[in-house]
């Protein structure tokens, strides 16, 4: 089996015409989940290369910024070609270097190719602003420019998408962009780089340097992250993580875009659809083997319907799936290693400890000692206490009653992550009060689903600890410019604003 993975892995690779010495005797080994066992190793690079590599990513800007809009454009659509062209094989590559099964693997990459769309016709618009002016004969706008150098970290879990996010919006929007992906993925993201080099390729006269990839581990990021030239730090991963990026990118004045934790609640009213629940919930709690920054990680069910629901879904959680991503049809698929599942053990033993009732959570062996596969875990909880209020990157949902809408809502913003949130609820009331002003305190919101699965149109991102970030759709691409405000005066006199007058 292993020998098959890497088998694979490199063929596919070498179907992308990715040459061999990207994939053999490097120094950074890379380990399928599905197995556990090292399938490529890919050479890193090191925190000395950063200098030459933002140089060039500057260098690039300088052109990159005059080229005009809809032509930047010209080229992310032909990014989405590649991706469309080659969905199978990078969805595929998205499975075998990370464990999601096959489904999700070729969602992550309908999510690349969705963003390059939303991209490719944000390039024709980029909208500024004409504002009026107090003072004859002047006019006041605003307009956005590119900002420069971007830097994006990606993680393990949603490895393409989410540089496909902040790569297409920084493309069309004139800047310049440094990938620094998981040390965990290194092989989707040489292939989905391959694919973005046929793109440059078709498209002719790009600047060299305008994309460039930086393997590597902490040091590596970490001189990206203090590089004053880089003026935009894209970082999706831990909030301890994001903690860092945040203090050391604002040190030197540049801005950070944080994508961090999530511990995302969903609220299970007395008025709600119980079998649209059940099916929401599943998704939401265990996908992606409860490995997205969106997993719905707390249940807050009304005393009123809990009975009914939970034992349902405990049964779900007794009979899901658990298996490899690539043969069968299994649902939940490996988590990313080893100490992924000792955080999830660890956190169902804290949870007991306070007082918790745990069903499921244990080992599944799949494919042997070195890979780590796990049922995923309903663990009912007499409050929101203990492990409940971290996010734990494992399939664990805590259970938890309530009796008032207004109790739910405090449980549910009572965490430091503000990612992603949902309610279950018909009552008209029960849903305007959890969107409004004094329910979820979230960034994302819904309505009957559960908080996990966005699509690309809206901004993405959430508040808190969660980082405050946006991407995605909607005007998250301003965050990718720079905004400048001009006055014009093409009278002959010099009014001065609020009255002042200076005569000389
Ligand atoms: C992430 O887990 O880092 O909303 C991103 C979702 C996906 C993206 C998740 N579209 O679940």
């Amino acid at each position: 089996m292993t020998q098959a993975i890497a088998a694979e892995v490199s063929g596919l690779l070498r179907g992308l015409g990715i040459a061999e010495r990207h994939f053999i005797g490097g120094d950074l080994a890379v380990a399928s989940p599905i197995t556990g066992e090292t399938i490529a190793t890919v050479p890193q690079g090191a925190a000395a290369d950063v200098t030459d590599v933002v140089a060039r990513a500057q260098t690039a800007f300088t052109a990159w910024r005059r080229v005009p809009a809809p032509r930047r454009g010209e080229l992310v659509r032909l990014l989405g070609e590649e991706l469309r062209a080659h969905k199978d094989v990078l969805g595929r590559l998205v499975s075998l270097e990370v464990g999601k099964v096959v489904s999700e693997g070729l969602g992550e990459v309908q999510e690349m190719i969705d963003i390059c769309d939303f991209a490719v016709g944000l390039s024709r618009q980029l909208y500024g602003l004409t504002i009026q002016s107090e003072r004859p004969d002047h006019r006041l706008t605003e307009q956005w420019h590119p900002a420069g150098v971007v830097g994006i970290i990606s993680a393990f879990n949603f490895p393409v998408a989410v540089w496909a996010w902040n790569a297409a919006l920084a493309l069309v929007c004139g800047d310049t962009i440094i990938w620094k992906p998981s040390e965990k993925a290194p092989l989707t993201a040489l292939a989905t780089h391959a694919l973005l080099e046929r793109a440059l390729a078709r498209f002719g006269a790009a600047p060299e340097g305008l994309a460039q990839v930086l393997m590597g581990g902490r040091e590596v990021g970490g001189a990206l992250v203090d590089d004053a030239r880089v003026a935009i730090v894209s970082a999706t991963g831990s909030t301890r993580m994001g903690r860092d990026v945040a203090q050391r990118v604002a040190a030197r004045f540049g801005r950070s875009i944080l994508e961090l934790g999530g511990n995302n609640a969903s609220i299970v009213t007395p008025s709600a659809d119980l079998d649209l629940t059940l099916r929401a919930v599943a998704f939401g709690a265990m996908g992606t083997a409860g490995q997205r920054c969106t997993t719905l990680r707390r249940l807050m069910v009304h005393e009123s319907v809990y009975d009914v629901l939970v034992p349902k879904l405990v049964r779900v959680y007794q009979t899901i799936s658990v298996g490899s991503p690539i043969a069968g049809h299994a649902l939940v698929g490996p988590l990313i290693d080893r100490a992924s599942f000792e955080a999830m053990q660890d956190a169902l033993a804290a949870a007991r400890e306070a007082g918790g009732i745990v069903h499921g959570g244990e080992r599944v062996d799949v494919n042997g000692d070195a890979s780590f596969y796990a049922r995923p875990a309903l663990v009912e909880m007499p409050g929101q206490v203990g492990p409940v209020v971290d996010e734990t990157f494992a399939p664990i949902l805590y259970v938890m009653k309530y009796a008032t809408l207004a109790d739910a809502i405090a449980l549910q913003n009572g965490v430091p992550q503000g990612l992603s949130s949902s309610i279950f609820a018909t009552d008209l009331r029960e849903v305007e009060q959890f969107l409004s002003a004094a329910g979820s305190d979230c960034g994302i919101a819904n309505v009957n689903m559960g908080p996990s699965g966005a699509e690309i149109g809206g901004a993405f991102g959430g508040e808190k600890e969660t980082g405050g970030g946006r991407e995605s759709g909607s005007d998250a691409w301003r965050g990718y410019m720079r905004r400048q405000t001009n006055a014009i005066n093409y009278g002959r006199s010099l009014p001065l604003a609020q009255g002042v007058t200076f005569d000389v």
